[in-house]
């Protein structure tokens, strides 16, 4: 690589903290097996489905001896979804660990996602090519892939080209759906007899793949402070020109965790929780009128401007909008064919009349442009790809509708001009802040000591996160513990479960204590920029969605 910036160049000679406990020679570091663990629900269904890696104990690490993590292995990763920060750093956290070990061990890259495996393609990492991907952003050192490593045949595929390479062990590095299919993976050959492991590592800046025992997803460090910097400098625009009403769509595509995380970085006035949306009912003309109530009490103390978040999976959270997806998505799937040869003109029409009377009156209520984002192609899992979607767009028109009703009543005053944002790409492949840089190469450092352990079906975990690095729990937590039974295509499948924001969590309940006073009194807060030297305090902070959470424990 020939042109770096000077950060850049400085970023490369980072060194990332590991828990205390890893620290040191590999072969002195020892694992500990806590007692037999179970599922979250479903037990018994999911005791049959897992044969052979249900109810595995928890891992923790500790000084110690394990001579075995000084054999000469090879092992291979793969990138899985949609790009995070600090992947690279998980990747260079897994050739570290195994050079610790032995200076012979390989690491190969898998290229494009999970096709990567299934079809051979990949590529060894060596010291020259990781030492140019240490602490940046992105997955292009080996690339990404959504296609979905599920079936017998792709198993048995990915099965042989690990054996032709003599490839002992795979790392999945992926969100909840691609470490589904990890353990999944795992229990297929370890049941077959097959002695290949199989580790995956928590990603997504959606932060929706967390529980009791993986506290964060990587990338939502990252991901949440890049858009509190643009949302905090759009907040000081908006103060500054005090004349337009910013609506920012932030990414995520179920869970709000991003918009919540990012609203209590920056106070906006106001952020929608699509969870208490859904909790709630609220129809879309209810979300319209909260945000309409803010405008006409701001503009009664002279302010016309205000800055709003919109998470980018509320769509499907909205009651009314929830059925028509849903039946839009069935008859997507159901007559594909046949509405591929309808002309654009006409689709919309088409759709109308195969759709029930109530989705028929929600879809024909909408734009026509919403329209078309909403029969867009689905994403691999057969859904709608949310962040095509412009929900924003849609709510500034609905909320100027309202206004200039209010107007003619007499109700409304003010003056409303809404501009149109949506963050989500912009913050995926920025350089990891120190946190997810430290976090991501102690999960790839922790999933090579697992290989090193002999373990499989297991998921690399730091716990403690709020707490400095170097009071980190290093462990690995056995990824059948995280599944419940849920029902996918007509059938139910063992998934781990997707986490939503908990109405009755601490991140929620500090929002909603404060919202009403951000909303009407301009309460903004303007993070910067993410500070990778300086003060620990300033350099190392986690986000406050962890903070809040951790709090006395
Ligand atoms: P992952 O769950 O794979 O990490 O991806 C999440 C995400 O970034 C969502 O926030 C967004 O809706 C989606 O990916 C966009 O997908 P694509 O990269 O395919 O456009």
């Amino acid at each position: 690589m020939s042109d770096i910036s000077a950060l850049q160049k400085a970023r490369y000679l980072y060194q990332p903290k590991l828990p205390e406990a890893v620290k040191g020679k590999v072969t002195e570091i020892a694992l500990k097996l806590g007692a037999p663990t179970e599922a979250i629900s479903d037990k018994d269904e999911l005791k049959k489905m897992l044969k052979s890696t249900y109810g595995m104990p928890i891992a923790t690490f500790e000084k110690g001896s394990n001579p075995k993590a000084g054999d000469k292995i090879n092992v291979g990763v793969i990138l899985s979804g949609g790009q995070a920060p600090g992947g690279h750093n998980v990747i260079a956290g897994v050739f570290d660990g195994l050079k610790n070990g032995n200076k012979d061990s390989k690491l190969y890259g898998f290229l494009g996602g999970p096709a990567g495996i299934i079809d051979g393609n990949m590529i060894e990492i060596t010291k020259d090519l990781i030492d140019q991907y240490r602490n940046t952003g992105g997955f292009d050192i080996i690339g990404s892939g959504r296609t979905k490593l599920e079936t017998v045949e792709q198993f048995d595929k990915s099965l042989k080209v690990c054996k032709d390479k003599n490839i002992s062990a795979i790392i999945i590095i992926g969100g909840d759906d691609s470490n589904t299919n990890a353990a999944l993976l795992a229990d297929y050959y370890k049941s077959k007899g097959e002695t290949i492991q199989v580790i995956g590592c928590p990603k997504t800046i959606d932060g929706d793949l967390k529980n009791e025992h993986i506290e964060t997803s990587f990338g939502f460090d990252t991901a949440t402070k890049v858009y509190s910097e643009l949302i905090g400098n759009i907040q000081r625009d908006a103060n500054s020109a005090k004349k337009y009403y910013h609506f920012i769509k932030l990414m995520g595509r179920s869970a709000s965790h991003i918009g919540l995380e990012c609203a209590l970085q920056t106070q906006p006035n106001w952020a929608i929780i699509s969870e208490e949306v859904e909790k709630e009912q609220k129809t879309m003309v209810t979300v319209v009128e909260e945000i309409v109530d803010i405008v006409v009490k701001r503009a009664a103390n002279g302010d016309n401007f205000g800055v709003i978040l919109v998470p980018e999976g509320l769509i499907e959270f909205i009651p009314e909008m929830k059925i028509l997806i849903a039946e839009l998505n069935d008859l997507l799937a159901h007559k594909a064919d046949e509405f591929a040869k309808i002309a654009t003109s006409e689709q919309s029409a088409w759709i109308a009349k195969n759709l029930s009377k109530v989705s028929s009156d929600a879809f024909k209520s909408l734009p026509a442009s919403i329209q078309a984002q909403l029969c867009m192609d689905r994403d691999p899992h057969g859904n709608v790809q949310v962040s095509r979607i412009e929900t924003e767009k849609l709510l500034i028109d609905m909320v100027a509708a309202r206004l200039d009703v209010l107007k003619k009543e007499g109700k409304y005053k003010g003056k409303f001009a809404g501009l149109n944002h949506f963050f989500g790409y912009e913050g995926r492949c920025a350089a990891p802040s120190n946190f997810d840089a430290d976090y991501c190469y102690s999960l790839g450092y922790i999933a090579f000591l697992l290989i090193a352990s002999g373990l499989t079906g297991y998921m690399s975990s730091v716990k403690h996160c709020a707490k400095p690095a170097t009071s980190w729990i290093a462990g690995g937590i056995p990824t059948s513990m995280m599944f419940n039974l849920e029902q996918r295509h007509g059938e139910k499948k063992p998934v781990i479960k997707k986490a939503l924001v908990e109405l009755s969590g601490a991140p929620y309940k500090f929002y909603v204590k404060h919202r009403n006073d951000w909303a009407i009194k301009t309460s903004y807060v303007f993070p910067g920029s993410i500070q990778y030297y300086g003060p620990t305090e300033v350099c190392d902070a986690p986000t406050k969605t962890l903070i809040l959470e951790q709090a006395g424990k």
